[in-house]
C-alpha cells in the first residue's frame, strides 16, 4: 500500500487511494481537478422525486438499499469524482432523545427541542452507535455497488449546526434561541456540544469501519457567529472531534458564511476547508496556506444561468486555483430543487475538460 501507514491507509485499497479525489485531499497532484457536488442526490432530479412519491424521507434514509440507489444513481449519472452517503446530519438526534420528523415543504421539525439546561443534564453520549446501523449498512451496500474506483464520503453535522437544530427545534434565520442559549448557559452549552461530539466522532468512525474513504463535518450555520464566540464556544470541541477520527481518513471541513471563520477552522482540524461562494478562492487559500486543501466555491444558483456563464465562473475558480494540488471543486453550498440536470452534468464535464494539465 501506498505511503500512509496508519489503519485506513492500509484498509484502503490501491485504486481508491490513488482516486482523484482522495489524492486532492491529501494535496497529491491529479490529471484533472476532482469534483463532487454537495447534495447530489436529491430533489432536482426527477428519478428522485419519484422515489420520494412512494417512500417519506426518513423512510428512504431507513431502507439502506434505496439510500444506497440513490447515492450511486446520482453519482454515476453526474460523473463525479465522489459519492457521497444518502443520510441526513439530523438523524442523529433521533438516539440522542429527539422526536424527529420531516414535515412536507417545511423541512425538518424536532417536536421536543432543548429549552433549559436541565434539558442537556438528561442527554447520554452515543456510546453505543448500533441505533444508527441502517446508516453503516447503506454505506457497505454502496461500497459494493460502486465502481471500485470511486471513493465514499460519509458525513455528519458538526456540534454547532446540531446543537442550532436541538435547540431550535427546527432550521432558523438568526438562531435566537440556540446562541441565548449558548450565551445564558456556559456550561449547559459546553455539556451538549460534549456530547454530540463524542456521539459523532463514534458515528463517523462507524461509518469508515463500513466503508467510507473519507468524512466531511456539516458546520453548515456556523457562519452565525464570530470569531471570538467561534474560539470560545465551537473550536476546543471541533479540535476533538476531528482528533478522534480514525487516522488516515480524509477529513473535509465545511460551513457556509464562514469569511471570518476560516483560519480557526483550519486550526480546529480538517484536511480540507469548504468555501462557499462570499469568498475568492485564491484569496481564502492565501490565507489559509499551504498546509490544507480547499473545496468549492461556485454559487448553486449559478447553476440556473446559462452555460456560458457557468463556463466563466468555472473557468475563474479553476484559474483561481491555479493548479495547487488540493482543489476539490464544489459548490458553495448544496444543489437546490429546480436546479437543471443538465446544468449541473454538463458542470462536472467542464471542471474535467478546463483543468486537463
Ligand atoms: O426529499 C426531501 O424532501 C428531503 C430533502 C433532503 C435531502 C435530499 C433533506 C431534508 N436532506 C437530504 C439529504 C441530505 N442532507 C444529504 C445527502 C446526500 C447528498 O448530498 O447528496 C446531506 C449531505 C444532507 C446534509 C444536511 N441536512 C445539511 C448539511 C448540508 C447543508 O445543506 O447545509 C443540513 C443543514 C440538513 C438539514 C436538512 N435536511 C433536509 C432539509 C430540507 C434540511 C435543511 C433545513 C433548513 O434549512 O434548516
Amino acid at each position: 500500500m501506498t505511503s500512509d501507514s496508519s489503519t485506513q491507509g492500509r484498509r484502503t485499497p490501491d485504486v481508491l487511494w490513488n482516486s482523484r479525489f482522495l489524492k486532492a485531499c491529501r494535496r497529491e497532484p491529479t490529471d484533472v481537478t476532482p469534483v463532487w457536488l454537495m447534495r447530489q442526490a436529491g430533489r432536482y432530479m426527477s428519478e428522485y422525486r419519484s422515489l420520494r412519491s412512494k417512500v417519506s424521507f426518513l423512510e428512504l434514509c431507513k431502507t439502506p438499499e434505496l439510500a444506497a440507489e440513490t447515492t450511486i444513481f446520482a453519482a454515476e449519472t453526474l460523473g463525479v469524482d465522489a459519492a457521497i452517503l444518502f443520510a441526513d446530519i439530523l438523524l442523529i438526534l433521533e438516539p440522542l432523545g429527539f422526536d424527529l420528523e420531516f414535515s412536507k415543504g417545511e423541512g425538518p421539525v424536532i417536536h421536543n427541542p432543548i429549552g433549559e439546561p436541565a434539558d442537556v443534564a438528561r442527554m447520554e453520549p452515543l456510546t453505543d452507535v448500533s441505533a444508527l446501523g441502517y446508516v453503516y449498512e447503506a454505506v457497505r451496500l454502496i461500497r459494493a455497488g460502486l465502481p471500485s474506483v470511486m471513493p465514499l464520503i460519509g458525513f455528519a453535522g458538526a456540534p454547532f449546526t446540531l446543537a442550532c437544530y436541538a435547540i431550535e427545534g427546527g432550521g432558523s434565520r438568526h438562531y435566537v434561541k440556540a446562541k441565548t442559549f449558548m450565551y445564558r448557559h456556559p456550561a449547559a452549552w459546553d455539556a451538549l456540544m460534549t456530547i454530540l461530539t463524542d456521539s459523532t466522532a463514534r458515528y463517523l468512525n462507524a461509518q469508515v469501519a463500513a466503508g467510507a474513504q473519507a468524512v466531511q463535518l456539516f458546520d453548515s450555520w456556523v457562519g452565525s457567529i464570530g470569531p471570538d464566540e467561534y474560539r470560545r464556544f465551537v473550536q476546543p470541541h471541533m479540535k476533538r472531534l476531528f482528533a478522534q477520527i480514525e487516522p488516515g481518513v480524509a477529513t473535509l471541513h465545511f460551513g457556509t458564511d464562514t469569511g471570518s471563520l476560516l483560519e480557526l477552522q483550519r486550526d480546529a482540524g480538517g484536511m480540507v476547508i469548504g468555501l462557499d461562494w462570499r469568498v475568492e478562492l485564491d484569496r481564502a487559500w492565501d490565507l489559509l496556506g499551504p498546509g490544507v486543501g480547499v473545496q468549492g466555491n461556485l454559487d448553486p444558483i449559478a447553476l440556473f444561468a446559462p452555460l456560458d456563464e457557468i463556463a466563466g465562473q468555472t473557468r475563474r475558480i479553476l484559474k483561481q486555483a491555479a493548479g495547487r494540488p488540493g482543489h476539490i471543486f464544489n459548490l458553495g453550498h448544496g444543489i437546490l430543487p429546480h436546479t437543471p440536470v443538465d446544468h449541473v452534468r454538463a458542470l462536472v464535464q467542464m471542471v474535467h475538460e478546463f483543468s486537463v494539465k
